[in-house]
């Protein structure tokens, strides 16, 4: 809504020409505000040649969308989007929970960023990344490793880039029919 202050301030602006134009006001037009203010500006209505309202845009603002929660699954060969875009050059908290299995054989084996799958990966495991973030493995985006954690739970800090974000599990694309499982996304601005 036009701010009372900016509709005097336009009315005065369009009366001024015309009152130095025509010199003096035989009349006044009364304008009623939806605050219910009545304005009144000394002009004949004969005075007229145009009354004209400029709308002025209000600087655009952040708009903060909250946390969005998404299932990225590892058994069908597809890649998720974000339903909300992240803000340009704004930081974003991303965390990946849970497990997956790529061949079938159990129901975990693999979360976000580690295989510890000790038949596959040895005692140590060994950071397979399937999860990626725009492409990316969480190790990536932390620019350092992440240690292994056995609640599978991993959190990395994300800079917008002004459109959604893209996930999806690695083996999933080209081998999905023995992949079970799914991580769940939880993107939440900083
Ligand atoms: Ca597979």
């Amino acid at each position: 809504m036009k701010s009372l202050k900016t509709v005097s301030r336009l009315l005065l602006l369009s009366c001024i020409p015309l009152l130095s134009l025509f010199g003096y006001a035989h009349g006044s037009m009364k304008v009623l505000t939806k605050s219910g203010l009545t304005i009144t500006v000394p002009i004949s209505k004969d005075d007229f040649v145009s009354l004209s309202f400029e709308e002025q845009q209000p600087p655009a603002a952040t708009v903060d969308l909250g946390p969005e929660t998404l299932v990225v699954p590892n058994d069908k060969p597809v890649k998720v989007n974000s339903k909300n875009p992240l803000a340009k050059g704004r930081w974003y908290i991303i965390e990946a929970s849970g497990v997956i299995n790529d061949w079938g054989n159990a129901t975990d084996g693999i979360d976000a960023v580690w295989c510890y799958a000790e038949w596959r990966c040895g005692k140590n495991g060994e950071v397979w990344n399937q999860l990626r973030i725009d492409g990316k493995g969480m190790t990536d985006i932390a620019g350092q490793q992440l240690p292994y954690n056995p609640e599978h739970v991993y959190r990395v800090r994300y800079l917008g880039q002004g459109k959604p974000v893209e996930l999806y599990m690695i083996d999933a694309q080209g081998s999905s029919s023995d992949n079970i499982g799914s991580l769940t996304v939880k993107i939440t601005p900083e």
